[in-house]
């Protein structure tokens, strides 16, 4: 790519103009496309207009994507789970590896390792993450002073990284349906509803000086919530996103159904207010009943395609799902790859593995299936974040991610087709330079602070693990 213009990436007033050879405006592709960046905002949108001397020039634009499912910490113990354990490894024995990971971690390792997990996150193509926060108290399990310290632990990773936080505190205080007791192991997580009342607040507070930040709030799952809990949870998200763990184990759904007699997403739909605030995360499990209901209620399916089959979970009914027209977005959730090309990729591939078609999320003839799927989880994911609706457009946020047009997958192609060769046959090797709310964060695929928080990364992960 030919850089004429080198701008100051230092530059941290969300100003500025970028040229760009392709774009992915919201209209449909465009050439030659000025890009004039505000306030954080794309000012103004022309194409077919030649480049300037003040043009900063780039390859091809598509717009940044929300990650809508992390829990940051977990990408500390990426690929530490891969050995088989004595009998029968699983979800369930993957959650004891990640709750002896977590039992020691400190404010300080999860803020380095936080701050990795965003950095790769925006060098992957995403503008904004959902955290999925449910680290909050001490590793004995008492309180912090601040109920808020890990909460401002990944606000500062958010802000050093300049990634788009959406903060989701979790509220979690039983171990299985019926509201069973919590375990030792989840002692960090649990709060009554007073606590969490408390830990909101702080949150708020925590990331009140971050640009952007939204904080919703999320009940872990019916396992960890019981219904009366649930029902008093809801209005204190006060508008903001709720989000839920929902019927990803087979085990869940069978426990789900033995305590009430009917299926979690059943359940819920039936007990809950759920509606397009709301985001089920997972929701593998479900009938076909199930899966019209959720299309219709307007709620975001939760998609973690990558996570999910390295849980072992099963496959989302993507096909049926999307044809009833339900909201999606894309999550990394545990963080074990970061990358948003090959989310999409895995959710089109289970799709291909098992109904052995090809093509099966193309919404109809001719349209194309990676270009459908970005546009799908672009709209969904900002809209189970909170945040303006993505897509490059006047008046639009400047999350920007542009491609490399002479990276080898993406030579001579032009419209959809990129978003096909991108999804398919690159990935993020792909990108080049990512803006988020008009300033400048990665270029020539690397984040600006990416070599300091990879030092520290490693030198946190080597205490840990000695
Ligand atoms: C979590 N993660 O909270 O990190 C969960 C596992 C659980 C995923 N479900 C723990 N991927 O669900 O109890
Ligand atoms: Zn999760």
């Amino acid at each position: 790519m030919s850089a004429a213009v080198k701008i100051d990436p230092s530059r941290s007033d969300g100003e500025g103009r970028l040229w760009f050879e392709r774009a992915l405006l919201e209209t449909g592709w465009a050439e030659a496309v000025r890009l004039t960046l505000a306030g954080g905002r794309i000012a103004a949108a022309q194409a077919g207009v030649r480049p300037e001397a003040e043009d900063e020039r780039c390859g091809i634009a598509v717009p940044g994507l929300c990650n809508l499912h992390s829990h940051a910490f977990q990408r500390g113990m990426a690929g530490l789970a891969e050995t088989r354990g004595p009998a029968g490894d699983d979800f369930w024995t993957w959650r004891e590896v990640m709750y002896r990971f977590l039992a020691g971690l400190t404010p300080e390792a999860t803020q380095a390792i936080a701050a990795l997990a965003y950095a790769e996150m925006l060098e992957a193509g995403f503008t904004r993450v959902g955290e999925f926060h449910y680290l909050h108290h001490a590793p004995d399990g008492r309180a912090y002073d601040d109920p808020a310290e890990l909460a401002a632990r990944i606000a500062a990773a958010a802000g050093q990284t300049g990634i788009g936080l959406t903060l989701l505190p979790v509220f979690y205080a039983h171990s299985g349906f019926g509201g069973a007791p919590s375990s030792a192991a989840q002692r960090r997580f649990v709060n009554d509803l007073d606590g969490f009342a408390r830990l909101l607040e702080a949150s708020r507070a925590a990331t009140a000086g971050l640009e952007g930040a939204v904080v919703g709030l999320a009940p872990h799952s019916l396992r960890a919530a019981t219904p009366d809990e649930l029902a008093a949870l809801v209005p204190l998200a006060q508008g903001g996103p709720i989000h839920i763990h929902i019927a990803e184990q087979t085990r869940e759904v069978e426990d789900c159904v033995a305590w009430s007699g009917r299926r979690p997403v059943e359940w819920l739909l039936d007990a809950a207010p759920v509606d397009a605030r709301w985001c089920l995360v997972h929701a593998t499990h479900m009938t076909p009943e199930e899966t019209l209901r959720l299309a219709a209620s307007g709620a975001v399916a939760g998609l973690c395609p990558i996570t999910e089959a390295n849980l072992g979970d099963g496959l989302f009914p993507a096909g049926a799902f999307l044809a009833a027209g339900g909201a999606f977005g894309i999550g990394s959730d545990s963080n074990v790859l970061i990358d948003a090309a090959e989310e999409l990729r895995t959710l089109e591939y289970g799709q291909r593995l098992t109904r052995r078609g090809r093509n099966l999320l193309a919404a109809a003839e001719g349209a194309s299936t990676g270009a459908g799927l970005w546009r799908g989880a672009l709209a969904g994911g900002a809209q189970a974040l909170g945040a303006p609706a993505g897509g490059l457009r006047a008046g639009g946020p400047a999350d920007i991610v542009s491609l490399r047009s002479d990276h080898p997958a993406l030579a001579a192609r032009a419209g959809d087709a990129v978003l096909d060769s991108l999804v398919f046959a690159g990935g993020r090797g792909a990108i080049d330079g990512v803006w988020r709310a008009g300033r400048k964060r990665v270029s020539d695929g690397r984040h600006h602070q990416g070599e300091a928080i990879r030092a520290r990364y490693g030198q946190v992960l080597r205490e840990l693990l000695a």
